[in-house]
């Protein structure tokens, strides 16, 4: 394969973002350094003392760890440096940070997803949003510039933090994957244009709420593991907990991922800002599908920074299934 990196490619393709004369070179290239960094805090997390939890709860309501804190932080400090980013909101904190207000972008991210696995040494990972800022250059931004809805996002990818670090990117061009050479220190080209296996190889998901899905939903799950049960090469249950490192193998050699909601909960518990959007528009632009369950991710308003969705992600034709499942049984208002 070419030797190609991170900056080569995305030098060779800057017209794919309209007017960002470097700009998106910049960004992505303050997303490679932290992405360099936090793999290798990562790695010999366990020999410097930052496992474990930092002692305060974020706004989600759930234990701050200490590389949580770290990888917020050191994304937060890499952006605000960058004079093309008018603003910074992520997971970790409650509202977003006005950062340049000469910048034409912002950025949402979670900045370590799935981190209560990293102490027994399960992938995690990255996520990452960006916007071109709605409000005038040369105010500071406001949340209306993140509140703009998926298909507005002007990129989109991962970082995972894996047997390779690897980084994962769509500006609606194709999906490329590049993976961290360490003896040259850089992202070099090693997944041009990902396109999602329409056959899935696993399925992925919790069913500890089974009890507590809608009816509709009971029932197609119980039909998929029969049929499943009767197929030549049935799909195989792969769920590591991590929706970074889940939704990579899905994304390769095909697979459904779900994180419904319940009857009580309907919103499910991951984020549509930082989770749901990025991945929906990745796996979109890799010939896949993803939902709430009825309706496409990307065309779900946003109203708050730390809003949640349920979260079904695949092949079309799987969705295209599951969503006439339940709209024919259950009355699931459009949001
Ligand atoms: P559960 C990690 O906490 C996360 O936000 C996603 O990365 C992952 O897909 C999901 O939650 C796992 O949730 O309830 O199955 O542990």
């Amino acid at each position: 394969m070419q030797v190609l990196t991170l900056e080569q490619f995305i030098a060779d393709r800057q017209q794919e973002i309209e007017g960002a004369t470097g700009a998106f070179s910049k960004i992505l290239r303050d997303l490679s350094l932290g992405a360099k960094l936090i793999s290798f805090h990562l790695r010999r997390a366990a020999l410097s003392g930052i496992l474990g939890e930092l002692g305060i709860t974020n706004v989600q309501g759930e234990s701050v760890q200490k590389l949580d804190h770290l990888s917020n932080t050191l994304f937060r400090q890499l952006f605000a440096k960058n004079p093309h980013m008018a603003g910074f909101a992520s997971e970790e904190d409650d509202t977003f940070t006005p950062l340049n207000p000469e910048g034409k972008y912002v950025i949402v991210v979670d900045p370590l997803d799935g981190s209560s696995n990293i102490d027994v040494g399960v992938p995690v990972g990255t996520i990452f949003s960006i916007y071109r800022r709605r409000t005038p250059v040369g105010t500071p931004c406001t949340e209306a510039d993140f509140l703009q809805g998926g298909r507005a996002q002007v990129a989109a990818g991962y970082i995972l933090y894996g047997t390779s670090t690897l980084l994962f990117y769509t500006t609606g061009k194709g999906v490329h994957g590049f993976t961290l050479e360490p003896a040259a220190g850089d992202f070099l080209l090693s997944h041009p244009d990902v396109k999602m296996p329409e056959k899935s190889s696993y399925y992925s998901f919790n069913d500890n709420q089974f009890h507590e899905w809608p009816p509709a939903l009971q029932a197609f799950i119980t039909t998929f593991h029969q049929e499943n049960r009767r197929s030549a090469k049935p799909q195989s249950l792969r769920y590591v907990g991590s929706l970074v490192a889940d939704f990579h193998r899905n994304l390769l050699k095909g697979g459904f991922f779900m994180y419904p909601g319940t009857v009580a909960k309907p919103e499910g518990k991951l984020r549509l800002l930082y989770e749901a959007y990025p991945m929906a528009w990745l796996i979109e632009e890799a010939g896949g599908a993803a939902t709430n369950g009825v309706q496409p991710i990307l065309d779900i308003p946003p109203t708050k920074l730390h809003q949640r969705t349920a979260l079904f992600l695949g092949p079309k034709t799987f969705l295209e299934k599951l969503a006439q499942t339940l709209s024919d049984h259950v009355p699931v208002e459009k949001v």
